[in-house]
């Protein structure tokens, strides 16, 4: 397993005493907290795209798998798990010793049809099951794992899915315990969207995690982060610390920024800032403890497919060439 914890917690003045590498590159500047993608497996493998993986490489000190770990992938079947994908992507990090981050065990969306299917009664021993198996296939080889994905509304009350509606409210401490117990060494974290400022959602994600971490079940939570060009909340820093200030680490999982495209000057130097202002309240809350973006090129971003009309989200255009907003986040990053 990667030593990012230990290294984390070794502190930066330890890290200043070293030789510290020229911060010429993304993973670079951030050490000690990690910089990270959000990475396909198709894309990975793509021989005619040599430069996504020269990207990977040369720039990112981390990943998580952009779909290879989601139910429907890894257990299409009842009970037959398919790690194929998922293992490529997590063998590759390792080569390049990277921060892996698991996504996702307990989620309402990408879940395979048959556990909306089974009888009640068994959706309690399917979604352990599923933890188990997934995350003992990985057992030490992964930082952190989102056990629960987006499981509030944006009002703040419980998102329904089959897991609330057949095991009950108790589904997310039931989740932590098994995966608490399946790897005891990875990190457990609850991840969402639009909680990255002060608002119902987040407030009742904060009750959540408090309670989970009084039973010692949850260790960080991840602000997915999929902001819009001149619309990142001003008060992301204050409540990456109130989370803190519970007793958990903090990390910007799935950072994108996106526009109405074709972009325009004032848009382009708009995202540039934002990417900073997102960078500078991770860096400024001490258990912040890395930034991921939902990929490396626009050209394979979730965006456009999902908001037509829109784009321009992340650090390289789609013909590979770094953004205003890739030398902001390097500065942001150095600093
Ligand atoms: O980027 C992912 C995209 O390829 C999938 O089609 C999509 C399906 O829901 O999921 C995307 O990733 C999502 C992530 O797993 C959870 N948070 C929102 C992300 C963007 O939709």
């Amino acid at each position: 397993m990667h030593c990012f914890g230990a290294l984390f917690v070794s502190s930066s003045l330890a890290l200043a005493a070293t030789a510290s590498p020229a911060k010429s590159t993304l993973k670079a500047a951030a050490s000690p907290r990690y910089f990270a993608a959000a990475i396909g497996y198709g894309h990975l493998t793509n021989k005619t795209d040599h430069l996504f993986r020269e990207i990977a490489v040369a720039e990112y000190g981390g990943l998580t798998p952009e779909n290879e770990m989601k139910w429907e992938i890894t257990e299409p079947e009842q009970g037959v798990f398919n790690f194929t994908q998922a293992e490529i992507i997590v063998s590759f990090a390792e080569a390049h010793d990277y921060v892996i981050r698991g996504h996702t065990l307990v989620w309402y969306s990408q879940l395979a049809p048959w556990v909306t299917e089974i009888p009640e009664s068994e959706v309690l021993s399917a979604m352990q099951n599923h933890i188990t198996t997934a995350m003992t296939h990985f057992k030490g080889r992964i930082y952190a794992w989102d056990v629960v994905n987006e499981g509030f509304n944006d009002d703040g009350t419980f998102r329904d899915n089959v897991f609330l509606e057949n095991i009950g409210e108790d589904y997310f401490e039931i989740a932590y315990q098994t995966a608490r117990k399946a790897d005891p060494r990875a990190k457990l974290y609850y991840n969402d969207y639009n909680t990255e400022g002060v608002n119902n959602k987040s407030d009742s994600v904060l009750s959540l995690v408090k309670s989970l971490k009084s039973k010692g079940l949850i260790d960080g939570v991840g602000f997915q982060s999929h902001f819009i060009v001149g619309s990142v909340p001003n008060d992301l820093q204050a409540n990456l610390q109130r989370f803190v200030d519970a007793g958990v680490e903090v990390a910007i999982t799935e950072l994108d920024i996106r526009a109405n495209t074709p972009v325009n000057a004032s848009v382009i130097a708009q995202h540039a800032k934002d990417f900073a202002f997102v960078v500078n309240a991770c860096q400024a809350v001490k258990k912040c403890v890395g930034i991921t973006t939902w990929g490396i090129t626009d050209s394979y971003s979730w965006i456009p497919s999902t908001f037509p009309g829109q784009g321009y989200g992340l650090l390289w255009d789609d013909s590979y060439e770094k953004k205003p907003a890739y030398y902001t986040t390097l500065t942001a990053l150095r600093t």
